[in-house]
């Protein structure tokens, strides 16, 4: 993590300064990334069809991310006895440019900033956002080599299109399935109402799909769920914030009771994170109006951390 200043005898407390991720380096210039982590902000919510508000997310999550920011070298975690983010270099990189109406040039340009993290050999990590900036995430991918998809949410997202719409919030997971350089997918967490219809869950299964709800993983435990994910993948990993129970993450447009909570779901990141490298993360749908006592984009911060901290444990 970067410096925070202590030698130069500021001591910067996390509610002290300019709200990047975490208080890392902002970097203006995208073709000057020189990092491990890129975080990039994907304020767009027009992909929404109940509540909006997730065009705050980025700024909700990069306020309650400075909680953690309080300078220390790394962040020790005393169970697992790793000290996680110590030498990575992390920097954010603003906002993609949102243009008011116009999904498809607002996702050209959350896709522009994914493949400048890309190119600069960072790890792209992107604050959403409605579900759907993770089609231009994934978009971003097509010159890489093949990912398979990790997604923990309460919706499968595989509606085809619905009116005409093909790139909404409830259709991220069937675009990523038409895509070639896909090879496959988990998807855990769906449940009960208000997700995709038969025809999707069917769709989803004949390419392949694996789709387990928070009660089978539950009953299966971690490491049954971690055998069922092809092993030495190049894994993507999208979290939509509606995954977990709306008790602990209430700030999102579509709750859904029945949902993880914190550990199951770090867990089995940090269990997929030694199964092979993950090559890129979005979180998507934290909607801070609704977001009261802040739990859920607290949530969100403190998971992306923890996140980015497994994945350069075990990735190098
Ligand atoms: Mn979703």
């Amino acid at each position: 993590m970067a410096a925070h200043g202590y030698d130069s005898g500021r001591l910067n407390l996390p509610f002290v300064g300019i709200s990047t991720f975490a208080k890392s380096p902002y970097v203006e210039n995208w073709d000057a990334i020189d990092a491990d982590v890129a975080i990039l902000g994907a304020p767009f919510d027009f992909g929404t069809q109940w509540r909006s508000g997730a065009r705050f997310g980025p700024r909700g999550i990069r306020e309650a991310s400075t909680l953690f920011a309080f300078g220390h070298a790394g962040a020790y975690d005393h169970e697992d006895d790793v000290t996680y983010l110590e030498g990575v270099r992390m920097v954010d990189l603003g906002d993609a440019d949102i243009v008011h109406t116009d999904t498809m040039k607002s996702h050209a340009n959350i896709e522009y900033g994914v493949r400048k993290i890309l190119a600069a050999g960072a790890l792209p990590v992107v604050l959403g956002g409605d579900h759907s900036i993770n089609i231009p995430c994934i978009n971003a991918f097509s010159e890489q080599e093949p990912i398979h998809v990790v997604q923990f949410d309460a919706h499968l997202d595989f509606v085809d299109e619905r009116h005409g719409v093909r790139f909404g919030h409830g259709s991220p997971l069937r675009r990523a399935s038409e895509k070639p350089w896909v090879t496959g997918m988990t998807q855990l967490g769906i449940r009960n109402v208000s997700s995709t219809a038969k025809e999707g869950y069917d769709y989803a299964r004949a390419q392949g799909s694996d789709i387990l709800s928070v009660r089978q993983i539950r009953k299966l435990g971690v490491d049954a769920v971690l055998e069922r994910i092809p092993a030495g993948k190049r894994y993507y990993l999208t979290i939509d914030i509606d995954g977990f129970d709306p008790s602990i993450a209430p700030g999102t447009g579509t709750p859904s009771h029945g949902g993880f909570i914190y550990y199951e779901v770090l867990e089995l990141i940090a269990g997929l994170a030694k199964r092979g490298p993950i090559v890129g993360v979005d979180l998507v749908e934290v909607a801070p109006d609704y977001d009261h006592t802040g739990s859920t984009a607290i949530l969100a911060a403190q998971l992306l951390l923890n996140t980015i901290g497994r994945i350069f444990i075990n990735n190098g």
